[in-house]
């Protein structure tokens, strides 16, 4: 009898001759029929992306123990990865396409000029008095700050501060790893220029006019202080109290596009006492946790972020955030993999 499961056994190596299997083997090549399902499963993708949950009370202290046991010239980014053990900690990635980690830059300290090919951003976790020149634009780095280090652009870190610095990296590097298109290339130290930057592109609803001379960057704004991204959230809040998904999406402010080609970055905030369902969509996310703190539900798996508690989730599953406060916002930076899904026509949102 014919079903629509007529395929639900399909044969397996061990039915195939060995002779056969080694003469396919020499000839590398091999049989479809015994992998097809892992490749293609039914209905839901196969997914090692695990609900992780990184503590910073945790983490910093092993953060500024790398500091003393390893100085800046030994690493040239003194970074401990948040590695997914779904994936393999080997593999230091946090999901299919989504690299993190978290750097620590000491007083006086400088990571030297380089550009590569993965796409990075920086979101600042503690500290005062480090920046990042990136295309000779420097920026400040300061809490909540969004940093983009997008791919070929030069960028070295300095701190001339007097406290150690902290900031989440999150890269592309798993996906640029894969397509076999990661590489770095070191250079001089780059020299200052006037950027445009936050100043020409910082203000929401207008940019420069192009008609005359500008320099026409792929990548116009460099830098996203928390303060607006904060300011924006709140007065949609405010404007719009039956809202219920209160959220920001950093762009490019002149093609009003994801701020990056792979991945995406958003804001969101929770207001007090909020519980907010996110829909079953295919992209992974990764949840950073910028004031307050939140308990947060993937399926059968739930963590509590305190604050700079980082935290990261499979993809084609719903996740819901409660504040938990019942007095104060709460505000989580977000990064995902939805532009990239986006380009390959693979996005999908289930509800
Ligand atoms: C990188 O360039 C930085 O520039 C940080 O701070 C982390 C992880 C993998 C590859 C390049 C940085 C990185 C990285």
């Amino acid at each position: 009898m014919q079903s629509h499961d007529r395929f639900d056994t399909l044969g397996r190596l061990e039915d195939l001759p060995q002779d056969y299997r080694d003469n396919l083997t020499q000839q590398n090549l091999v049989p479809l029929w015994p992998s097809l399902r892992a490749v293609l499963p039914p209905e839901v993708p196969a997914r090692k992306t695990q609900p992780t949950h990184w503590p910073y009370a945790t983490l910093r202290p092993l953060l500024i123990q790398a500091g003393e046991l390893t100085p800046i010239e030994k690493a040239e980014r003194r970074v401990l990865v948040l590695a997914n053990p779904g994936h393999g900690l080997e593999k230091m990635q946090a999901s299919a396409a989504m690299y993190l980690g978290m750097q620590l830059l000491l007083p006086g300290e400088l990571a030297p000029a380089h550009r590569h090919t993965p796409n990075a951003i920086r979101m600042v976790v503690e500290g005062e008095g480090a920046w990042t020149l990136v295309d000779g634009e420097k920026c400040p780095m300061s809490r909540g700050d969004l940093i983009l280090t997008p791919t070929g652009l030069w960028h070295e870190h300095g701190h001339d501060g007097d406290q150690p610095v902290v900031w989440l990296d999150v890269l592309d590097l798993p996906l640029v790893y894969y397509t076999e298109t990661s590489y770095h290339l070191e250079g001089p130290s780059q020299s200052v220029k006037q950027g445009e930057g936050v100043n020409a592109f910082g203000r929401g609803g207008v940019t420069p006019t192009t008609v005359f001379e500008r320099s026409n960057k792929a990548y116009p704004m460099l830098r996203y202080p928390w303060a607006e991204a904060r300011a924006a959230l709140v007065s949609i809040a405010d404007n719009e109290p039956d809202a219920e998904c209160v959220q920001v999406t950093y762009v490019n402010p002149v093609t009003g596009g994801d701020v990056q080609n792979i991945l995406g970055f958003y804001a969101l905030m929770l207001r007090p006492g909020q519980s907010l369902r996110l829909p079953a969509r295919s992209p992974a996310q990764v949840f950073h946790q910028i004031e307050g703190s939140a308990d947060v539900q993937i399926e059968a798996t739930s963590f509590t972020l305190a604050e700079a508690d980082t935290c990261c989730a499979p993809g084609y599953t719903a996740v819901t955030l409660k504040n938990r406060s019942a007095s104060e916002p709460a505000f989580i930076f977000v990064a995902d993999e939805a532009p990239l899904h986006r380009k390959l026509g693979v996005y999908e949102n289930r509800g």
